[in-house]
């Protein structure tokens, strides 16, 4: 029954406690086809401190989170299940997340979610569990919990029993066949200090209004993300 089962590796767990109680993803837990479950990394700590950073070898500012605890949370949470789950590591110098390859990661049974903080994780970790590496954009965060926030939105969404109305997420910006960005929607009422509604879209008529949305959807792709016509 569960689609998806996430389990998050984090110093900040409480971080999440606001969105998993939001109601689209409450809800898809609730009716139990996504499951998230919190790992903090601190509890695979030995020393009396509990200390999971330290000073950088070589100099420099920020801690670097150490490697001993990280291994070992990853690899308690992966004996928690018999699918020991891939493993993905949410970092400014991974691979850029794109709907494609949110697709790839939605067909997992398991994602393994490991969110670093200060200055990101000492390097033995990438070479010893080799997870995928990935960045959710050309900017950088305080930490990968936000990182990995938006990872599970953008999965969860996939999954076809959580949106109602199934063709919604088909239609979105960047999941069609054709890569551009969406056309512009209209609710109520018909005019708003002066803004009217597009008289096409009261029409009626289908196959215009097809029409229109698609060349609404390519002016909106040539003004604001032209790079997406480039590609191929
Ligand atoms: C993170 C940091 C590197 C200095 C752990 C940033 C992902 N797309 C993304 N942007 N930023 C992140 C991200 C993910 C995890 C960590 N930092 C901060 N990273 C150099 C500071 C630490």
């Amino acid at each position: 029954m569960i689609r998806v089962r996430f389990d998050v590796l984090t110093l900040f767990p409480e971080m999440y406690s606001g969105y998993l109680g939001q109601s689209l993803l409450r809800r898809a837990i609730d009716r139990g086809l996504v499951d998230v479950q919190l790992h903090n990394i601190r509890d695979w700590t030995r020393d009396k401190h509990g200390m999971v950073d330290d000073r950088p070898y070589g100099g420099g500012p920020g801690m670097v989170l150490k490697v001993e605890p990280t291994v070992a949370c990853v690899e308690a949470v992966r004996k928690m299940k018999e699918t020991p789950g891939h493993l993905v590591v949410l970092t400014p110098s991974g691979q850029r997340l794109n709907q494609p390859l949110v697709e790839k990661l939605s067909q997992q049974q398991r994602l393994l979610l490991l969110c670093g903080r200060y200055e990101g994780f000492d390097q033995r970790v990438i070479d010893i569990l080799q997870p995928e590496e990935i960045s959710i954009g050309d900017y950088v965060l305080n930490g990968g919990e936000v990182a990995s926030m938006v990872l599970i939105d953008a999965v969860v969404r996939l999954i076809p029993e959580v949106l109602g109305d199934e063709r919604s997420s088909q239609e979105d910006s960047f999941s069609g066949t054709d890569r551009l960005l969406e056309h512009a929607h209209y609710t109520r009422p018909r005019e708003f200090r002066g803004h009217r509604v597009p008289e096409i879209l009261l029409s009626g008529n289908h196959p215009e209004i097809s029409r229109w949305r698609h060349e609404q959807s390519l002016r909106r792709t040539q003004q604001n993300r032209s790079d997406l016509l480039d590609e191929d």
